[in-house]
């Protein structure tokens, strides 16, 4: 690293021996279900765990851990896919991180090893602490660290010198109890996963249309004639959606990518769901049309499409034609739809081009497209939610689609596709640093006590007041804090200055290695695995992302006996700190039923919980806007204005360096779960045992001096005299638009300032650095 101020030191990269070769086949099909079996046969998952696989997104089986993309209801649908097999295959792992492995390797030894060797140790199994004096982690007893954990808390002057980070993959049970604790012990600092993922969807939507969540379900897709992807890639991340494309594609539907690349997933599919496709070597052409913005254009791009229905609209009224915009829901449902017409009429499309990277041909085609839609749905991921303006930009697709009464009824609507199998469940549990009034005065109700009211920390809040001494205690309920946030070596020395850190996880990751003073690691069951509490199975209930509430089940035995549950562990935590007078902890962790009878009484729409999640496929909590009930300040769908903005720091950056200057997205490889990094090959982008690449359009990169395969140094631009800097990237010519770079996430963290978050979503921007290159070396 060469900062100019003075950082922890970070790992050094192992030369990566690679390719780079185009991959011209369809998605999924047979190249998935080999990845499928070298798979089992990496992870050495134990015959019979095979089983597990036929058991994922079944009525009585498990919740994949893999996304939160919606199961089909029907059993016979054989849902299975080669992201789920990843998951389960890392989970239900045969080899194990024992007390053994801790005694040979110091921390810092194991601080050399890459994110993908520390994943490939397995499954932990002791309760373990760490020991100064030997720079080792040590077997711990449960009750001690329990202890351990109470004594920093209690010893604490102010409960909001402590934060509480979720990972989402944490249960409805676990969460709902994990918030309880916090709580009651006195703060609302929890910073989650959510905060670095879909927060511009959880803060936009309720301005728009009430409430941050999806309007459609799955059924909703079969009846769709439009689908609209923006900054998605589900070959990779949702592989489950591409049967839902694939369908809508077979029956006529159009499908719309918009994003810089032209994802492989979207182009071609073979279904593994499909075995007369498999056997023909069939394919599905899943897109027909990609509409191709730079990096952070969509706004603008939303802006034009919102402007040329207008002018449509506008045409027709002129003619006497057939209205373009839904006249009678915009009456009856909306609130300042002249404000949002006129804001349109009046942006320049000169503006609207520049901005957006998009040619008024596209835009023109794309409105072309929407406008004949009776029924649109429009999909969103993390290439619209990690930006600046991301809140802005999904405010404004929601007004777009409410244009064309496009929510709230059958086969329209829509769709915040969400990430982690559980993170949407999560937040209705509670995990929000902003809670609302009327949750704490529930919450305050049901347990007998007052709930703090003064918001809490977020992910980047969290690690300012590490940084500034001012958080001393740090505990994470699943993830992989140190290197899923930004700015990776201030976040580091921001850790380092925690008295504890507790990290409670299935598997060893950079988290469990970059620690405070004192730290525990507290190994926990995985979701595939039977949950027994005084010898009874326990079901554990989660949310997906079209809201359907369901029950699961674990199949396999445990990794090791000394695991607990997440639920346990956290309320053998509460136990610790606050005692049993007010909740009796462990009485709730001996049947989860007991803690959804709680969650019952405290969160709106889990009436009879128990008895309704008990029905194959579980319950809808059906958010009042897929009903056009507007939850909103003015009781009605709202429109916004918003304007492009004209001072950015990348426009600054651009100022400074003219087109030196780079926007750089992060995205996932195929071979990775978040920070999880299972293999080094991105199959659907032809890298194979890479992951320190570049992709830049070969224009760009012949005009910047750069050969091919050439190695690059990353820096990042922004204001603050911190040098942020990455180095030996290989360029990769890609069919990238000009101006713009791609890079994986977690190794380009480092480049994204902490201070460089999304306006009222608090989110890293990690689709969109302000970068310049230069040679390697
Ligand atoms: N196998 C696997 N599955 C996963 C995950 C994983 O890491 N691996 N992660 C899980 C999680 S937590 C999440 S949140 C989801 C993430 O799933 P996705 O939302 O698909 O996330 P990414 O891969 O980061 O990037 C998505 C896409 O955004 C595009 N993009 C980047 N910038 C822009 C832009 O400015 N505009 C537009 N229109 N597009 C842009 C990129 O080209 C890329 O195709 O997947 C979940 N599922
Ligand atoms: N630059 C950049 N940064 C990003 C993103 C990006 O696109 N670009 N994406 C962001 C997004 S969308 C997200 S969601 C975050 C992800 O941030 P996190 O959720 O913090 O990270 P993960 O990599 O999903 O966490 C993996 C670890 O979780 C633990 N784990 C797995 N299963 C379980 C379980 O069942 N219980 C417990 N207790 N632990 C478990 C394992 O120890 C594993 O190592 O990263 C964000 N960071
Ligand atoms: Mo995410």
């Amino acid at each position: 690293m060469h900062c100019s101020k003075s950082r922890p030191p970070m790992t050094t990269p192992t030369p990566e021996k690679g390719h780079v070769a185009p991959y011209a086949h369809p998605a999924a099909g047979w190249g998935a279900l080999k990845q499928v079996a070298i798979n089992l046969v990496k992870e050495k998952v134990a015959g019979g765990k095979y089983k597990t696989l036929f058991k994922q997104n079944q009525p009585d089986g498990f919740d994949c851990p893999g996304c939160a993309w919606p199961d089909r209801q029907h059993a016979s649908t054989f849902e299975f896919c080669e992201n789920g097999v990843k998951a389960v295959a890392a989970e239900a792992t045969s080899k194990r991180v024992t007390n053994a492995f801790f005694a040979q390797y110091t921390v810092t030894e194991l601080m050399r090893q890459s994110d993908y060797e520390l994943e490939q140790h397995g499954r932990l199994t002791h309760p373990v602490r760490y020991d100064a004096a030997t720079d080792k982690y040590v077997p711990v007893d449960w009750d001690e660290a329990f202890r351990l954990i109470a004594d920093h808390l209690r010893r604490l002057d102010d409960p909001d010198r402590a934060t509480f980070y979720t990972s989402g993959r944490a249960s409805n049970e676990a969460a709902f109890l994990f918030q309880l604790f916090v709580r009651m012990y006195g703060t609302n600092n929890f910073p989650d996963c959510s905060n670095m993922c879909h927060e511009a969807t959880s803060r936009g939507l309720p301005v728009t249309v009430g409430v941050g969540k999806a309007t459609v379900v799955l059924d909703d897709f079969q009846l769709a004639d439009t689908i609209m992807v923006f900054g998605q890639n589900p070959a990779t991340n949702h592989p489950r959606m591409l049967n839902e494309l694939r369908d809508a594609a077979k029956r006529g539907a159009t499908i719309v990518s918009i994003n810089p690349l032209k994802e492989r997933g979207l182009q071609r599919f073979t279904s593994p769901q499909h075995v007369s496709e498999m056997l023909t070597g069939g394919s599905t052409k899943i897109a027909t049309m990609f509409v191709r913005p730079k990096l952070a254009g969509d706004f603008a791009l939303l802006k034009g499409l919102g402007k040329r229905v207008i002018e449509l609209d506008d045409a027709a009224i002129a003619t006497g034609g057939k209205r373009v915009v839904d006249v009678d829901f915009i009456r009856e449902h909306t609130a300042d739809f002249d404000a949002f017409a006129a804001d349109l009429r009046a942006e320049s499309w000169a503006d609207i081009v520049a901005e957006s990277g998009v040619t008024r041909a596209d835009i023109d085609a794309l409105a072309d497209v929407y406008v004949h839609s009776e029924r649109t749905i429009a999909c969103w991921g993390m290439g619209l939610t990690q930006h600046k303006e991301s809140v802005r930009t999904i405010q404004l697709l929601s007004n777009v689609m409410m244009l064309r009464g496009n929510i709230g009824r059958p086969g329209a609507g829509l769709m915040p596709v969400r990430g982690h199998s559980n993170v949407q469940g999560d937040r209705t549990m509670g995990i929000e640093e902003q809670p609302d009034d009327a949750f704490l005065d529930c919450l305050g109700a049901a347990f007998d006590f007052e709930p703090p009211r003064a918001h809490g920390q977020d992910v980047v809040a969290a690690i300012n007041a590490m940084l500034a001494g001012k958080v001393k205690v740090f505990v994470g309920l699943g993830g992989n804090f140190s290197i899923a946030t930004p700015d990776t070596p201030r976040t580091w020395e921001a850790l380092r200055q925690c008295d504890l850190t507790v990290n409670i996880a299935t598997k060893l990751n950079r988290s469990h290695l970059v620690i405070g003073k004192d730290s525990l690691l507290l190994p926990t069951l995985g979701r595939t695995e039977i949950d027994e509490q005084n010898g009874v199975p326990q079901g554990v209930t989660v949310e997906d992302s079209v809201c359907m509430v369901h029950l699961s089940y674990g199949m396999n035995k445990p990794a090791s006996p000394h695991l607990l549950s997440e639920t346990a562990i956290v309320a053998r935590m509460a136990d610790a700190t606050l005692g049993s007078d007010k909740v009796d902890w462990r009485w709730y962790a001996q049947d989860y039923a007991r803690i959804r009878d709680a969650i019952e009484k405290v969160i709106p729409g889990f009436e009879r919980f128990n008895e309704r999640v008990a029905h194959p496929g579980g319950f809808h909590l059906t958010p009042a806007s897929r009903n056009r009930v507007w939850k909103t300040a003015s009781g009605k769908a709202q429109f916004l204005v918003h304007a492009i903005d004209k001072d950015t720091p990348i426009k600054r950056a651009r100022a400074r360096y003219g087109d030196d200057m780079m926007v750089m997205m992060t995205t996932r490889s195929h071979d990775q779960y978040n920070t999880t990094i299972y293999g080094l090959d991105d199959r659907y982008r032809g890298v194979y045992g890479l992951r320190r690449v570049v992709f830049i359009h070969p224009a760009d990169r012949a005009r910047l001096g750069f050969a091919e395969g050439e190695h690059v140094d990353i820096t990042s631009v922004w204001e603050d005299g911190v040098t942020r800097h990455v180095q030996d990237f290989r360029l990769v010519d890609y069919d990238i638009p000009e101006g713009c770079l791609g890079a994986y996430y977690p190794e380009t963290n480092p480049l994204v300032p902490l201070e460089s978050i999304g306006d009222r979503s608090g989110t890293p921007t990690s689709k969109s650095i302000p970068v310049l290159l230069r040679r390697a070396g």
